[in-house]
């Protein structure tokens, strides 16, 4: 009784005020279609378990809510098999009948899970199994994803578990609810509300990130400059209210910690991390938080990059700060993320900057420390090679970090599916321990064999309907997760079980949204940085083209710097004549990367400056591929506002509508970004185009007087000392 009650109170909270404004994501449990209800037969007449955990209330209100829309049949739950068809979900502890199935549960650890089709007490049964009701959790969402994608679910036999240990959603939100590089409206987080008041919203939440084994959300953004407010009492009790919500779906919190905090709040005169009184600051904090939140589960931490306290400061290095904050939390059980994104105003080559502040103390970190390293040595770009700190750090974890918020790549209006992009950078070889050695066995911990392993992505959830602004960047969403959970997993594939859950599974609509899915990322490559360019958005909002932006007499990382075009030719030497980055890989990479001949067509101009005249693979000469390349980009847009016209009788109205809306604008968008770039580096390759490029519609001078209206300032960026990037 109780439990149909809260089932009802969930259905009155979760049902959508439309129904087709993409709020229900990837869990919208429509009815399948004949042939998969067919295929179900009688799979999912009823839920049942022992378990009486919060967690497994949660777990049947899924299975009920999921297999009753999709089934199109009232589903109820119960705690005794009654009829063939029935999913039985728990844990051996707690259910006999699971117990005696001899489940390889050895296999699954705490998070993972067995689906099972068996027989108990004479009925035809599928067994969801976990060593604890969140891995029985994980799994009723993987069965539901099965159920939704049509798989055949007679012979089921999955054993399923995260190949990393942290899979983490940061929060790059602000106590006052802007969202740094956030495109989806406010942060959903509403700290005046807390803790008195928590937002059922919020419940939703919870279970799309754990519809995805996502295990810990980091609350508030690293380099806010409110996160010192965020670590006092009334400030925790409004964080703890959050871990009550998000405890029963598997989920810890998180906070970062501003470094200057035993200055900003305990009123000390110093935060050197040797100093006695700072270390006693830390661990009192550490000692007051886990009296708030029993389960905290640790700091996230930027320190000493783009004006951030740190270590630093003090003449001290990262691992003295990160090892100083670890301390304090080891008693409890917390840990340090401390992130590598770490680059100052000096002459250096940026992506050198990482690497050279952390691979000189890889092995002094303590246990309870991960450095969280971005995908690329440079900033979320559209295409980076992976950054050699995966690879590099050999005796010190190095988890991941990714951007699912598009910063970089159109915010949501361009459609950009980034699993092609992750995909490749978890799949590149480091050859840190001969080939073999890529970048997502590094971070999954089985390279170096490290205890902790973490993937973290920068969230592109928010206050907005459909929470990330456009409804295929939901797709972003839900691809990060399944990585984080298995970083060997296939974009496409990923993409197949998005587009049937979130859409259709009509072959018609299935295969056309795919392919333009695993197509756009590399549009975004040919729109705004063909060839390995990097960072040649406008300063700032980072949305439209400024190749020709120069802070003339500043040691500055804006477009000019990277795309370093001049009348001789364009690209960044990192060979041994220029920054020699490439040094940073291991062999034979280096020496690859060394050779304009061998590097791939792809990475060439992040590697090297070459002459316009410089031969490619195709025959062409470098300038008349780069503007093929733009051209292609915007053709590509133009193929896929056709797709999704021809998909409109397969979508509802408002779905389709905001996608269409968002790809003209995408194709406006690369219509700029192609004429703007061709007008400024034809100025300096003083080359004729190639056929096939259209001539820019304007001259350079009106490119650079175009300023799109963002002001003031950029949205979701935070007022900072230091924000020219
Ligand atoms: C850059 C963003 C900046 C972030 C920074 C970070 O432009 O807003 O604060 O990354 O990751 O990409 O800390």
């Amino acid at each position: 009784m109780k439990w149909a009650l809260l089932a009802l109170c969930a259905a009155m909270v979760l049902t959508p005020a439309r129904a087709d404004d993409g709020y229900q994501l990837w869990l919208r449990y429509a009815p399948l279609d004949k042939a998969a209800s067919a295929r179900a037969g009688d799979i999912g007449s009823e839920v049942v378990t022992a378990s009486r955990s919060p967690t497994a209330k949660i777990t049947a209100e899924e299975l009920t809510r999921g297999l009753s829309g999709l089934l199109a049949k009232k589903v109820a739950s119960g705690d005794a098999i009654r009829s063939n068809g029935a999913v039985l979900f728990g844990t051996p502890k707690d259910s006999p009948s699971i117990a005696g199935l001899a489940l390889p549960l050895e296999r699954v650890g705490s998070d993972g899970f067995v689906i099972k089709s068996a027989v108990v007490k004479g009925k035809r049964v599928t067994v969801i199994a976990g060593n604890t009701d969140v891995g029985a959790l994980h799994g009723a969402f993987a069965f539901l994803r099965l159920v939704q994608t049509g798989a055949a679910l007679d012979a089921l036999d999955v054993v399923e578990a995260p190949k990393v240990k942290l899979r983490m959603i940061d929060h790059w939100d602000n106590l006052d609810r802007t969202m740094e590089r956030g495109f989806s409206g406010f942060s959903i987080f509403n700290w005046w509300e807390l803790p008195g008041h928590v937002d059922p919203q919020l419940v939703d939440y919870a279970r799309a990130e754990a519809s995805l084994g996502i295990n810990g959300i980091v609350l508030t953004n690293p380099s806010g400059l409110t996160t010192a407010v965020s670590l006092t009492e009334p400030w925790l009790k409004k964080a703890a209210a959050l871990a009550d919500l998000f405890r029963p779906y598997g989920i810890k919190i998180y906070l970062s910690a501003r470094f200057s905090c035993p200055q900003e709040l305990g009123g000390l005169k110093t935060g050197d991390p040797l100093d006695p009184q700072v270390r006693a600051w830390w661990k009192a904090k550490a000692d007051e938080i886990y009296r708030i939140i029993p389960d905290f589960g640790g700091f996230l931490v930027k320190a000493n990059s783009e004006g951030q306290p740190g270590p630093q400061d003090f003449g001290r290095s990262h691992a003295d700060g990160a090892n100083m904050m670890a301390e304090a939390l080891a008693p409890h059980g917390g840990i340090v993320i401390w992130r590598a994104f770490v680059y100052s105003p000096k002459p250096e080559d940026r992506v050198k900057q990482a690497y050279n502040e952390f691979k000189p103390f890889d092995g002094q970190f303590a246990d309870n420390v991960v450095i969280q390293v971005k995908n690329g040595p440079l900033d979320f770009q559209p295409r980076e090679p992976f950054s050699p700190l995966f690879g590099g750090l050999e005796k010190t974890p190095a988890g991941i970090e990714l951007q699912i918020t598009k910063e970089y790549l159109g915010f949501e209006i361009h459609l950009v599916y980034l699993g092609t992009l992750w995909q490749e950078v978890l799949q590149s070889d480091t050859y840190a321990k001969g080939s073999g050695s890529t970048v997502a066995h590094a971070i999954d911990g089985s390279l170096f064999h490290n205890k902790l392993s973490l993937i973290a992505g920068a969230s592109n959830v928010g206050t907005a309907r459909n929470w990330s602004g456009s409804i295929f960047d939901q797709a972003n969403w839900n691809a990060y997760g399944r990585l984080a959970w298995n970083p060997d997993a296939d974009a496409r594939a990923i993409a197949e079980d998005w587009v049937r859950m979130t859409f259709t599974s009509d072959p018609a609509f299935v295969k056309p949204v795919i392919d333009m899915m695993m197509q756009s990322r590399e549009t975004a490559v040919d729109t705004m940085t063909p060839l390995g360019l990097a960072h040649q958005m406008a300063t700032g909002h980072h949305y439209g083209p400024g190749p020709w932006i120069d802070n003339v007499g500043r040691p500055d990382w804006n477009p000019t710097y990277y795309n370093g075009a001049d009348k001789s030719g364009i690209g960044f030497d990192r060979t041994p004549t220029g920054s020699n980055a490439v040094a940073q890989y291991h062999a034979p990479l280096a020496a690859i990367f060394a050779d304009p001949n061998k590097t791939p067509e792809p990475l060439l101009l992040w590697f090297h400056h070459l002459p316009w005249d410089h031969k490619m693979v195709s025959g062409r000469t470098l300038w008349d591929e780069l503007a093929l390349h733009y051209a292609r980009g915007v053709e590509n847009v133009k193929a896929m506002q056709a797709t999704w016209a021809r998909m409109k009788p397969y979508v509802d109205a408002e779905r389709w509508q905001i996608t269409a809306d968002f790809l003209a604008m995408q194709y406006d968008s690369a219509v700029e970004w192609r004429d703007a770039s061709i007008a400024y580096f034809q100025s300096l390759s003083g080359r004729p185009l190639p056929h096939g490029v259209p001539a820019p519609a304007h001259d350079l001078d009106w490119y650079k007087a175009k300023r799109l209206p963002f002001a003031p300032g950029n949205p979701g960026k935070t007022a900072s000392p230091f924000r020219e990037d």
